[in-house]
């Protein structure tokens, strides 16, 4: 089979209080999983097989014969993405460049965090929020479902996974605490500035 599972970058006990185990194991271990499970069938004889995950998504995107593909594709890429945006004692002031644009874009880090909260609320049922780059300046976007900024020209730099199964073993309904933890806890600004 051409994708497999990525390895969870931490233990998944390791961003506890914040997020737990048991979210990680059920969020990783069955949903990510099932999500490169359904790709792997649905791409068997065909010439996605050998393509990237990154060219499956661009070839796909707005593909309505290919949505399936797609949406498990982005999925795949987007949960991966997301391990990876965060780290056990993550949060905190980022520096470097990552400080300096956040101050550029959105005046401070604080007013950065309230922006990318009021994004994660305000998406209607499961999504994505993103800190993306576009157009040389930092930017937060939300997207529905699967959908991945890789292929609409933006560039990501760190994301925070709103659907309920992200957060509803911890957290249940409040959607808003779970980012906000993300945010104070978890981000991890080191793998931010990479994507820069
Ligand atoms: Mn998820």
């Amino acid at each position: 089979m051409p994708f497999e599972l990525p390895k969870l970058p931490y233990p998944s006990v390791a961003l506890e209080p914040h997020m737990s185990g048991r979210t990680l194991e059920f969020h990783h271990g069955k949903h990510h999983k099932a999500y490169v499970d359904t790709l792997n069938t649905l791409i068997a004889g065909t010439p996605f097989e050998k393509q990237t995950l990154e060219e499956i998504i661009k070839a796909t995107h707005g593909d309505e014969k290919n949505a399936k593909i797609y949406n498990n594709a982005a999925q795949v890429w987007n949960h991966t993405f997301f391990w990876n945006s965060m780290k056990p004692q993550g949060g905190g002031t980022p520096g470097g460049e990552v400080a300096r644009l956040l101050n550029q874009n959105f005046g401070t880090l604080a007013g950065f965090k309230t922006k990318f909260k009021e994004a994660a609320l305000a998406q209607f049922g499961s999504g994505w929020v993103w800190l993306v780059v576009k157009d040389s300046k930092l930017e937060i976007v939300k997207t529905s479902n699967a959908i991945c900024p890789l292929a609409m020209g933006q560039k990501p730099v760190l994301t925070c996974d709103v659907w309920e199964h992200a957060y509803y073993l911890d957290y249940q309904n409040r959607r808003g605490d779970m980012v906000q933890t993300f945010l104070d806890h978890l981000a991890n600004w080191e793998f931010a500035a990479k994507n820069l």
